[in-house]
C-alpha cells in the first residue's frame, strides 16, 4: 500500500491504537507521541498503549498513555506499531496485533521482517522519529511545537546526541526542521541528559563495583542485581546510559550491562565502539538492535550468561 493510500485508509478509520516496544525508549515514545497527536489533529480517536506507566524522565513530552491491560483490540480500526523490531517486543499486545486485520509498522531496525499488513521499514534511518517526521509531511499533517519536541527527543536519543554512525546529513536536516517547528533543544538536552536522580547515581556506583573485563580488556561487563535495583528503586530510563558508560572506557570495544529482571532473567544491553556488530551477537541470543547498540534477554545464570557473551564477543574480535 502506498503512503498516500495509507493516509486515505487512516482517514476513513475512526479509532486507532498506537503501540511501541516494551521498555520504550526516547525514540519509541517520541515517535509515538508525535503520531498520536498528529492523528488526533485529523479528528481520530487515538489511544496510545504502553505496558507500564511512562518513566519520569520521559514524561515531559509524552502523550498520556494507557496500559495494555485495558486494550480492547476489537474496537480499533487500525493498530500501529512504532520502533518495534519484532512482534514479541510488543509484549502483551503481540497476539492482538498479529490477529488484527489492519496493522501498520513504522520502524528502522534492519532486523525487522515486516510483521504487519503494511510495513514501512528503513534500516538506514537513524531513528523511527525521522521516519514519522517524513510520514507526517507526506500526509500533510501539521507538526506542532509539542510534536516537534517529541520527534526531536526520538532523533537525539537514538543517535546518541548525533554521535552514532547511523547519523546522516538528513538526521541533522530533520533536527533543524524540528527546531524551526518549535522544539527547544536546550531544554530537551537538559531534561534528558543533565537532570539525574539519586537512584541513578547510586546504580552507577553499584555497577562500577561489579565491573569485570574479558577478551584482553576489550569487553567490559557490569551488573546490577535485582535486590539492589529494588532497594534504590531505579527505573529502566535511569539505567539507559549504563552500557555506554562501560563502552566509553579507554580501550574497551564492547560494553555490556546486565540487569537482573524481576523474573530472574537477565536483560543484556550491549554497546560497541567501532568494530563489533552487537546486533549480530544479540541476534544469536534471540535479541536484536543495531550494529552499535543492541540487546537480548538471557534465562541462564549470571555466570553462564557472561561466559556465553564472552565467547560471542571473542569470536568477532
Ligand atoms: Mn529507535
Amino acid at each position: 500500500m502506498s503512503e498516500r493510500n495509507l493516509r486515505n485508509e487512516l482517514e476513513r478509520s475512526c479509532r486507532i491504537a498506537v503501540l511501541t516496544h516494551v521498555h520504550p525508549d526516547g525514540d519509541a515514545l517520541g515517535s509515538a507521541t508525535a503520531l498520536v497527536l498528529g492523528l488526533r489533529s485529523l479528528g481520530k480517536e487515538v489511544s496510545f498503549f504502553t505496558e507500564r506507566p511512562v518513566e519520569e524522565t520521559y514524561r515531559f513530552f509524552t502523550a498520556e498513555s494507557q496500559l495494555i491491560e485495558t486494550m480492547l483490540p476489537d474496537i480499533y480500526d487500525w493498530m500501529i506499531a512504532l520502533d518495534c523490531g519484532a512482534p514479541d517486543r510488543l509484549g502483551a499486545a503481540e497476539s492482538a496485533f498479529l490477529a488484527h486485520p489492519h496493522t501498520l509498522v513504522v520502524d528502522h531496525h534492519h532486523t525487522n521482517t515486516g510483521y504487519a499488513h503494511t510495513n514501512i521499514i528503513d534500516g538506514d534511518s537513524a531513528s523511527t522519529a525521522e521516519m514519522v517526521f517524513d510520514l507526517l509531511n507526506e500526509w500533510q499533517i501539521p507538526i506542532t511545537p509539542e510534536m516537534a519536541t517529541a520527534l526531536y527527543v526520538g532523533v537525539v536519543t537514538d543517535t546518541g546526541r548525533f554521535a552514532y554512525s547511523a547519523t546522516t546529513e538528513k538526521t541533522h536536516q530533520v533536527a533543524g526542521a524540528l527546531l524551526r517547528l518549535g522544539a527547544d533543544s536546550n531544554e530537551i538536552h537538559h531534561r534528558l541528559y543533565e537532570v539525574t536522580t539519586l537512584a541513578s547515581l547510586q546504580a552507577k556506583a553499584e555497577v562500577i563495583k561489579t565491573l569485570r573485563f574479558f577478551c584482553n580488556d576489550r569487553l567490559a561487563v557490569g551488573f546490577l542485581p535485582r535486590s539492589v535495583a529494588q532497594t534504590i528503586d531505579v527505573g529502566d530510563a535511569e539505567l539507559d546510559g549504563m552500557s555506554n558508560m562501560l563502552r566509553n572506557l579507554q580501550g574497551v570495544e564492547v560494553g555490556a550491562f546486565l540487569r537482573e529482571r524481576e523474573d530472574g532473567a537477565y536483560k543484556v544491553s550491549l554497546r560497541s565502539e567501532r568494530i563489533v556488530d552487537v546486533s549480530a551477537i544479540a541476534a544469536s541470543f534471540m535479541g536484536g538492535g543495531h550494529a552499535r547498540a543492541a540487546g537480548y534477554t538471557s534465562n541462564a545464570t549470571l555466570e553462564e550468561t557472561i561466559e556465553a557473551l564472552q565467547k560471542a564477543v571473542a569470536s568477532t574480535l
